[in-house]
C-alpha cells in the first residue's frame, strides 16, 4: 500500500487543515501527519494558541489520519520517508516546490488550499472581541 506524509502546525483546527487531509489520505492508504512541536513553531516563527499536546490529540482523532508524529525539526523529513517506507510527502500549495529537494524519495503533491479560512485570520475575528 501507499504511504502519504504531511506536516503542519493544525493550530485552531479548521476545515482547510481537514480537506488537505481528507485529500491527501486519498492519495495512498495510509496516512501519517507531523505535528509541529511548540518548540520548533518557534523555529517557523509561530506562536499556537493551542498547546501540542492537544494539537496531537486533535489530529490523532480524526478519521483520515493513520499515525500523528511530533515533527521538532526541518531535517526529519527525510528520516520519516525512511522509517515509515514513506511513498508521497504532500503538503497545501503555500508548500509549492519546497520540499523538491526530497524528489529522489518521494512523489511530491502540492495541494490547493482552502479558500477563506485560515488561523491568522480566525486569530484577527477573535481579537475583536
Ligand atoms: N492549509 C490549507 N488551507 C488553509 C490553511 C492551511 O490547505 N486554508 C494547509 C497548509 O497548506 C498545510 C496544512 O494545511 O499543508 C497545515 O497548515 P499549517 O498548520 O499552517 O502548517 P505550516 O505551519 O505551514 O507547517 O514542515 C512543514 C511545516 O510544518 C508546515
Amino acid at each position: 500500500g501507499k504511504t502519504v506524509i504531511t506536516y503542519g502546525t493544525f493550530d485552531l483546527f479548521h476545515i482547510g487543515h481537514l480537506n488537505i487531509i481528507k485529500r491527501l489520505r486519498e492519495h495512498g492508504d495510509r496516512l501519517i501527519v507531523g505535528v509541529s512541536t511548540d518548540e520548533f513553531n518557534a523555529i517557523k516563527g509561530k506562536k499556537p494558541i493551542v498547546p501540542f499536546e492537544q494539537r496531537m490529540e486533535i489530529v490523532e482523532s480524526i478519521k483520515y489520519v493513520d499515525l500523528a508524529i511530533p515533527e521538532d525539526r526541518w531535517s526529519q523529513k527525510p528520516e520519516d520517508i525512511e522509517t515509515y517506507d514513506v511513498d508521497i510527502l504532500g503538503m497545501g500549495a503555500d508548500w509549492q516546490g519546497k520540499f523538491d529537494d526530497l524528489s529522489d524519495q518521494v512523489e511530491l503533491v502540492y495541494l490547493p488550499r482552502t479558500d477563506g479560512i485560515s488561523t491568522t485570520e480566525m486569530k484577527r475575528i477573535l481579537s475583536e472581541f
